[in-house]
């Protein structure tokens, strides 16, 4: 079949909307019209260039929110017609990571999937007779894709695409890196780095846990209404303080119980684990730092007690626990729409990425 789809030919180069031909779903995957798409900063940063495992030419996205048309042969668990959000970390429970019970990371297609590739190591997506690379094993920029079956969590048909295609990525990875990755305890205090997509979504995910302060640090201005609206306590900007790190301590009497980095910069990784309490404090990384940087900090800072620890997806295991994230949004219990800045049709996809990198959106959502 065809199917309308954002290109990405090269590094750093605007994408390009075009008819791209689809497979059908062989033996164990699942064709899915995706119905809408956020637009995550990690998108941008393997557009960049900066992401040792960008290929390309590509089609992006990694969070959607569609509907199952087609199950190949053996497929089990979903059928047409089901809603669906396409994972980009699966969950099989079969492999050594999903058995273990201790991470959300499974492992069982991972190889083929940082190669672009279905798990038989093929693609799915064509141009002119040559293959086009998939993404994240999800792919979310096509108006209809092929996954794995394990790579689907099936939810319920009355939340909406628009909004729940956000829960693919941004909300689960803000929220459950509170929930799941850090267990954050009630009375404790926070710091968020970054409050956009991710970020933001930490920060509701701190208030809803029952978190005493909430810091968040931002040198957008512009970021400082909406985060307290979402439970933010504290801003500091970074431009307006001396030493950063002194200033968290005082703030927090010692420093933070729990930290999150949702920027991608090594400087703020290390500053927010040396914002932490000595003896407990945890500072988990979420933000994704370029090909060739490193980390550092005094070992002493871990001597002393400190954790340094990182977040993917959220600790989520996506089809067990994306399907609860969806209920405590049409719950009420997290807000969606509030962060769901801008729309815009497939056509226009780049100027979601620009909206973004000036810092004027918290999430673009493309509709189909
Ligand atoms: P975003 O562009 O929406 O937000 C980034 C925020 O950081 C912005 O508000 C920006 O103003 C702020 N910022 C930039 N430089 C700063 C600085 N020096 N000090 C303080 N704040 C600064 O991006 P996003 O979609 O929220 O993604 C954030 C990061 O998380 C990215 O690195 C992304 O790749 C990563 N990410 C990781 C996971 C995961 O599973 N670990 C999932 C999604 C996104
Ligand atoms: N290819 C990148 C990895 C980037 C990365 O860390 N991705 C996160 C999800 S970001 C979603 O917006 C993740 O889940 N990582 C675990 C994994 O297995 O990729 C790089 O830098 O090499
Ligand atoms: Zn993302």
């Amino acid at each position: 079949m065809k199917t309308r789809a954002a290109i990405a030919w090269k590094a750093g180069e605007p994408l390009s909307i075009a008819e791209v031909d689809l497979e059908g779903p062989r033996a164990g995957e699942v064709l899915v019209e995706i119905k809408a798409t956020g637009i995550c900063h990690t998108d941008y940063y393997t557009l960049s260039g900066a992401d040792p495992e960008g290929i390309f030419p590509a089609i992006l996205g990694h969070e959607g929110a569609g509907i199952v048309l087609e199950t190949g042969p053996g497929v089990t668990s979903v059928k047409p017609d089901d809603h669906v959000i396409p994972l980009y970390t699966p969950e099989c429970r079969q492999c050594k990571f999903c058995l273990s019970r201790k991470t959300n990371l499974c492992q069982s297609i991972r190889s083929t999937q940082g190669r672009g590739l279905m798990p038989d190591g093929t693609s799915r997506f064509s141009l002119d007779g040559k293959p086009l690379f998939h993404y994240m094993g999800t792919s979310t920029f096509s108006n209809y894709i092929v996954v794995p079956e394990i790579a689907l969590a099936k939810i319920r048909e009355d939340a909406p695409f628009d909004k729940a295609c956000y829960i693919g990525c941004g909300v689960t990875t803000g929220v459950g890196a509170v929930v799941f990755s850090a267990k954050v305890e009630a009375g404790t205090n926070v710091v968020v780095f970054g409050l956009g997509g991710i970020g933001l979504n930490v920060i509701q995910g701190a208030k809803m846990v029952g978190a005493d302060k909430i810091i968040g640090i931002d040198i957008n201005p512009g970021r400082v209404e909406i985060a307290k609206k979402f439970g933010m306590t504290h801003f500091v900007n970074p431009n307006e303080v001396g030493n950063i790190v002194d200033h968290i301590v005082q703030l927090t009497d010692g420093g933070a119980d729990f930290s999150f980095e949702c920027v991608g910069s090594v400087q703020l990784m290390r500053q927010a684990l040396e914002c932490t309490h000595k003896g407990w404090g945890q500072s988990f990384i979420i933000g994704v730092a370029a090909a060739g940087q490193e980390i550092s900090t005094r070992p002493f800072q871990l001597v002393t007690g400190r954790q340094w620890k990182g977040s993917a997806f959220g600790g989520a295991r996506g089809r067990t626990d994306v399907p609860k994230i969806v209920d405590w949004y049409m719950d009420g219990k997290i807000n969606i729409d509030d962060l769901i800045t801008h729309t815009l049709p497939l056509e226009r996809i780049n100027e979601g990425f620009e909206l973004m990198k000036s810092g004027q959106s918290i999430r673009s959502v493309v509709l189909y």
